[in-house]
């Protein structure tokens, strides 16, 4: 585990609108463990549906690999049979990829690209992981996104999708997001920090309903689409081609 999340201890002092890099990249573990709760149960999620969705000869992707948590459980999962291809658009992210994974690396287990994956290549793959990613995309973005996934995967394939998201009914987003806060609080988080960092997120991640994204598989043409997590406001989800 890196350095613990101090970032927001005294506000947002910079003012500026929440993005990944050194300052975030050096905390990230500590921060995502103490933010977001289900979130090593998405990496065993991950791990478990990559041993039993393989596809001999097929391509891996981590799409938004930040430190490469989700990547090292597809790395477990698959035990070299097949490269893991992983992204992200934060150069201190990859950085510290390429130096944390250089064994994967040079065996040919790994490789990380530094990439907006709005633009990145999907070609051959059974298995993709977008470990709470799609929310930082505008709308067109995720549309155009999950399209080309679909056409990337092999038949049989699936995406491994969490998200956070919010509610149709207002009340009942304001009292799970609460509980949330909660959350975050008895991981030792002031009120001044949960704050800051919503404020410092408004706008740069957006979330959307379960339904939205359940209607945007189907219409795109997934086939199957399986509940796997969810704790609060974060959801897991399996979509199969
Ligand atoms: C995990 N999946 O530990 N292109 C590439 N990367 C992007 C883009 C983009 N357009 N937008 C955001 N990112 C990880 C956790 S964190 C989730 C993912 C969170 C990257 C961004 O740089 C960051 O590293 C990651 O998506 C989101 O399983 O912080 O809530």
């Amino acid at each position: 585990m890196g350095k613990q999340d101090k970032i927001f201890e005294e506000g947002n002092v910079s003012g500026l609108p929440f993005s990944f890099n050194q300052e975030v990249t050096e905390v990230f573990e500590d921060m995502i463990d103490r933010s977001v709760p289900g979130y090593n149960t998405t990496l065993r999620i991950i791990q478990q549906q990559t041993k039993n969705h393989y596809i001999d000869g097929s391509n891996i992707y981590d799409l938004g690999c930040s430190l490469g948590a989700s990547t090292s459980s597809l790395l477990n999962a698959l035990n070299g049979r097949s490269k893991v291809i992983a992204i992200d658009n934060s150069e201190s992210m990859v950085r510290a990829c390429t130096e944390r994974f250089s064994k994967y690396i040079k065996t040919g287990q790994a490789n990380f690209l530094k990439e907006d994956i709005s633009y990145s290549e999907i070609l051959n793959a059974s298995i993709v992981v977008i470990n709470f990613v799609l929310q930082f995309l505008n709308i067109k973005e995720r549309e155009e996104l999950m399209q080309k996934i679909y056409r990337g995967l092999v038949p049989g394939g699936i995406l491994i999708l969490s998200e956070k998201v919010h509610f149709d009914s207002k009340k009942r987003t304001e009292e799970i997001s609460n509980i949330h806060h909660s959350f975050k609080a008895a991981n030792g988080y002031s009120k001044l920090e949960i704050s800051s960092k919503r404020d410092s997120l408004e706008g740069v991640l957006v979330t959307e309903t379960e339904s939205q994204h359940l209607d945007r598989a189907k219409e795109i043409g997934f086939k199957v689409s399986t509940k796997l997590m969810s704790n609060l406001n974060f959801l897991t989800y399996k979509f199969q081609k």
